[in-house]
């Protein structure tokens, strides 16, 4: 009996194979591929989601530039472009994060904003 072991590579998969000839002539018989597997794991990119401000009639403007302050890290005057744009626009994209931060994000926000009792809207969304 002899062992071939061999590698195949396909994109970023790689596949390691062992083949097993029992004949006397050493020839490998196809059916005898005994063993795959994946050595290199695929690395998968997290995707990201944008996090909105919402515009409304009453959230007062300094607390919209606080919560871009203080869960954002934007200083004043970005704060208060981004804070503009959302009055004047509708809305506006104020972070891009993996969804676990996202997701943190916008109840740090839907929180601060329910407990003052503005009625201040924070959505996530898929890049
Ligand atoms: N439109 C609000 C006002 O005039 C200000 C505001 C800005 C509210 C941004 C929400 O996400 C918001 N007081």
């Amino acid at each position: 009996m002899s062992v071939l072991h061999f590698t195949i590579r396909v994109g970023e998969l790689i596949l390691n194979a062992t083949r097993m000839s029992h004949d006397d002539d050493e020839r490998f018989d196809d059916a005898e591929i005994a063993l795959a597997t994946r050595t290199k794991p695929k690395a998968k990119r997290p995707s990201l989601y944008k996090v909105i401000l919402l515009n409304d009639d009453y959230t007062p403007m300094d607390f919209v530039i606080l919560i871009l302050e203080k869960y954002f890290n934007y200083g004043i005057d970005g704060a208060t472009d981004i804070m503009m744009q959302v009055h004047e626009k509708g809305l506006a994209v104020v972070g891009i994060f993996p969804f676990e931060i996202a997701e943190t994000k916008v109840q740090q926000v839907m929180t601060l904003a329910r407990q003052k009792q503005h009625p201040l809207q924070c959505i996530m969304e898929k890049e």
